[in-house]
């Protein structure tokens, strides 16, 4: 694989698909290049979510957060491509949807901190963590796509 490939987990978290917006959501990704390599709905459980959101457990929204994310299902969408992470986190926009640029996610179609629409890997170490939290090595798959070559320029793909 070529170094600069990156996978990187996008979830689309329960307003996303309360509000009808899985479609137009996992659309921006696609549109914007990146190969989907793995896509799943779901409940998340408590203990995920512990892990998921380790780095706010002390935080006064933690709780919150948790009954959110457990509101309903949510689908998770597994993509790769070169600096993945770095694309992915730009189309996303701020964590503080109102804030966000517009032409993200959220800048787009949000207005809250924590009702955001999506979650998406800010690390290759984070990435790797919730890849092994939400897929099976049977549900990601591996594939050629004709249209790499029109995305690409030759020594960018493997
Ligand atoms: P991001 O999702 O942009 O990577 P993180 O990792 O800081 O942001 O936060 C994870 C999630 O926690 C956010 N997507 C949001 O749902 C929630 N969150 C973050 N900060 C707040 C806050 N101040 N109040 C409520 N929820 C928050």
């Amino acid at each position: 694989m070529n170094a600069n490939i990156e996978q990187a987990v996008i979830l689309v978290k329960p307003d996303g698909l309360q509000r009808g917006l899985v479609g137009e959501i996992v659309g921006r990704f696609e549109k914007k290049g990146l190969k989907i390599v793995g896509l799943k709905m779901m409940t998340l459980a408590d203990e995920v979510l512990d892990q998921w959101y380790a780095h706010h457990k002390e935080k006064a929204f933690f709780g919150n957060l948790k009954s959110f994310m457990m509101s309903s299902p949510i689908v998770a969408i597994l993509v790769e491509g070169v600096e993945c992470i770095e694309a992915v986190r730009i189309i996303t926009g701020a964590t503080k949807a109102r804030v966000a640029d517009a032409g993200s996610i959220r800048g787009d179609l949000a207005m809250s901190q924590q009702q955001n629409l999506i979650h998406a890997s800010d690390s290759d170490e984070n990435a790797a963590r919730e890849r092994s939290l939400i897929f099976g090595e049977d549900e990601v798959f591996e594939y050629d796509k004709d249209l790499e070559v029109h995305i690409y320029a030759a020594d960018e793909r493997k």
